[in-house]
């Protein structure tokens, strides 16, 4: 163990304060799986079914401006921004994905709260499909746990 004057480090214990899942319903067929799988992981942890809420936009350009107005709500300990954006349905990918990306960043930076990058960027359906709860896990479920686990470490920088 490295020695240390203080160590913080996360858990996934469950919060206080409720969290809003923002789901774009642009390939909605594979964000459906997304949400399911941060529900999933959300509820495993001990959050409370009543204290999870999701919130749907139309692409996931739109997810920043979402997470920011519910923080300023005060509801929310932490947002999950779960959508998918695939290079072959679209010609202006690198634009979605840069703005999303870019988007979420500042949201998080300026509010102080955890925004959760739970965005698939694929070549294909396929790809996406396989990152959405088949051959190659659920990005929606890993999502939750990065917001469990910043939760938990801003929880504990803040208390010192
Ligand atoms: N939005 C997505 O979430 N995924 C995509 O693959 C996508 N494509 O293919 O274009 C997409 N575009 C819509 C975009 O997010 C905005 O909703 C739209 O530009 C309106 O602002």
């Amino acid at each position: 163990m490295i020695d240390m004057a203080k160590t913080f480090s996360g858990s996934y214990a469950p919060f206080a304060g409720q969290v809003l899942i923002v789901a774009s319903r642009f390939n909605q067929l594979v964000v459906e799986s997304l949400v399911a799988g941060a529900r999933d992981c959300l509820i495993r942890h001990g959050i409370e079914g009543d204290d999870i809420d999701l919130a749907w936009v139309p692409g996931a350009a739109e997810l920043p401006l979402a997470a920011k107005a519910s923080i300023s709500t005060g509801r929310y300990s932490a947002v999950i921004c779960l959508g998918a954006v695939i290079r072959g349905s679209t010609s202006h990918y690198d634009v979605v994905v840069s703005n999303m990306a870019s988007g979420i960043l500042t949201t998080s930076l300026d509010t102080g709260t955890p925004v959760i990058m739970g965005v698939l960027t694929t070549d294909t359906i396929e790809q996406a499909l396989e990152r959405a709860g088949t051959k190659a896990g659920n990005k929606g479920f890993d999502a939750a746990l990065a917001a469990l686990e910043m939760r938990s470490v801003l929880d504990q920088i803040v208390k010192g």
